[in-house]
């Protein structure tokens, strides 16, 4: 899966042919409207998609591995380089955005030596920035500290709804970093080094995130989805799902409840990146031996609760070989067990209680684990996360092992079909019933989303993305969605006042669409 982006020769190379006929309309105008914007032609355009994870919700920040696919909107760059010199010391980023009077166009003499980005204004080019800024510093560590970025004109389009819980951020952040190395001459982009630029670009924007999002974005691959795994290093596979009959399709509902990070970091997803960690250190302190520390690891703020589960285990058989032999699943349901009878305080824990169970003092705690990003809580619902995590990171490989293991497959009669597609969406709905009562990340919305669904023949329905409203995403057979549409129709959507754009954009299929890709108009 590692390797270069792929080059486009044409959009087939990147939609499905449903999708084309729209694309192909929509790329002329971009690239048309480029050359009226700038007076010459782009020279290349760089695209990264959306994504919508299908299970293993929240535990990419605690390292534990993942099922997104790429869906076909995407963030489109069209870039081109020649700029006339600009002030010394300095190159200029012209860009613009083809939705101009929600985005308004910008012009930045930004300095060879650093570019700033104030992550307290959301600004929409502060995404543009935060790629930038990442590929930058690859580009410094190739071509030596003096490197001069050039000059670019950019115009955008991006069709990932914001706020949606469909990626939108690393959608556009994956695509800028691609359209910065590519402006600065690199011929090729290799794929895991775009995605970790730009997991660390999108914490710059202040979002204290894991890398699910840009992994699906550049990594996918169109028909498959895509299971990635963070440690001990990032990876990423496609994944088919065996041919069903009726075929099984993926619905993607907005509730329209925007969910903006920024605004609710502080009470929630980086609320939730806190409890994890912190119920990492507490389990490593009580059931680890005294001074054990935790390896630091990818994680937002350097330890996961996968980091503990290694330790643990690793540990463990030093001092009995029974826990050598336990599969990954069997150490999960016993790390469940474990953490109901550690974490017992249903109430959570507050600082003290962690810090005197740590044996730190409460500033130091808060220096290590609140600082980098505020969080507003009393208390830290320690016990609930950590069993959401162990669960759901079971979940993912059941999941998995019905995709994989041919003995799982359905046999060829429509009864195993049916059973088979049944699992498969139950695995979903209890996805769906943990965050919703676990991690505390759904809202009445989307359990009613839900709901209508399963009564009008989905087999797993459950949000998907942080949650806390945005979307859900559905298991659906083919000759069920105009059932479940219906439904939805009757029994939501008819209660909003929706703007016929977002009607539109109320309900998606979603077929398993291609990662990031370079094009070279002739
Ligand atoms: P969304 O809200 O779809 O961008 C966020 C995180 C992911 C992951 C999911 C929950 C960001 C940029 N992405 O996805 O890393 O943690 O929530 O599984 O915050
Ligand atoms: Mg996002």
């Amino acid at each position: 899966m590692a390797g270069p982006v792929p080059v486009a020769r044409s959009l087939n190379d990147i939609y499905t042919p449903d999708a084309l006929s729209s694309q192909e309309k929509r790329w002329s105008n971009l690239l048309s409207k480029f050359q009226s914007t700038y007076g010459h032609p782009a020279e290349f355009v760089a695209r990264s998609p959306g994504r919508v994870n299908i299970i293993g919700e929240h535990i990419d920040y605690s390292l534990y591995s993942v099922l997104p696919m790429a869906i076909t909107a995407d963030t489109l760059l069209a870039v081109s380089t020649d700029l006339a010199p600009t002030k010394e010391g300095t190159y200029k980023i012209q860009i613009a955005n083809v939705q101009e009077t929600k985005f308004p166009s910008h012009e930045f003499d930004i300095p060879y030596e650093s570019v700033e980005i104030d992550a307290t204004v959301h600004e929409w080019t502060n995404y543009f920035k935060s790629g930038l800024r990442g590929a930058l510093e690859l580009l410094r560590k190739k071509h030596g500290v003096d490197f001069k970025p050039r000059s670019m004109q950019i115009l955008m389009d991006g069709t990932v709804p914001a706020g949606g819980g469909l990626s939108s951020s690393a959608a556009f952040t994956s695509s800028s970093a691609l359209a910065v190395m590519v402006a600065n001459g690199e011929q090729t982009v290799d794929k895991t080094e775009l995605t970790e630029l730009a997991i660390v670009s999108e914490r710059a924007v202040g979002v204290n995130s894991g890398g699910m999002d840009q992994s699906a974005s550049v990594f996918s691959e169109r028909g498959s989805a895509l299971f990635v795994s963070f440690t001990p290093s990032l990876k990423a596979r496609p994944v088919s799902f065996p041919k069903t009959d009726p075929e099984l399709t993926f619905l993607i509902a907005q509730s329209f409840v925007t969910s903006d990070k920024f605004v609710t970091g502080p009470i929630h997803y980086n609320l939730r990146v806190v409890e994890c960690s912190l119920a990492a250190a507490y389990l490593n302190a009580v059931l680890n031996p005294p001074g054990t520390r935790l390896p630091g690891d990818a994680a937002p703020l350097g330890i996961s609760l996968h980091g503990f589960h290694e330790t643990y285990f690793a540990l463990r058989e030093h001092v009995d070989n029974a826990s050598s032999g336990l599969t990954v699943p069997q150490q999960l349901e016993e790390l469940m067990s474990l953490t109901t009878k550690t974490l017992t305080k249903d109430e959570g824990y507050t600082r003290e209680e962690i810090a005197a169970v740590l044996g730190v003092t409460v500033d130091q705690l808060n220096q290590q684990f609140t600082s980098r990003f505020p969080v507003r809580a009393e208390r830290f619902k320690l016990r609930q996360r950590a069993l959401h995590v162990f669960s759901e990171a079971l979940r993912v490989l059941q999941f998995m092992t019905l995709l994989e293991d041919p003995a799982a497959h359905p046999a060829e009669d429509s009864v195993h079909t049916i059973e088979y597609n049944v699992s498969l969406g139950e695995l979903l709905n209890k996805t769906q019933d943990s965050c919703r009562d676990a991690y505390e990340c759904s809202c009445p919305e989307i359990d009613d989303l839900c709901g209508i669904a399963r009564k009008a023949g989905s087999y797993g329905s459950r949000l998907t993305g942080a949650g806390w409203g945005g979307c859900s995403v559905h298991l659906v057979p083919a000759d069920k969605v105009s059932a479940v549409r219906e439904a939805w129709e009757k029994e939501y959507y008819s209660k909003l006042e929706l703007t016929d754009e977002q009607k539109e954009a109320a309900v998606v299929v979603s077929r398993p669409g291609s990662g990031s890709a370079l094009y070279f108009p002739e």
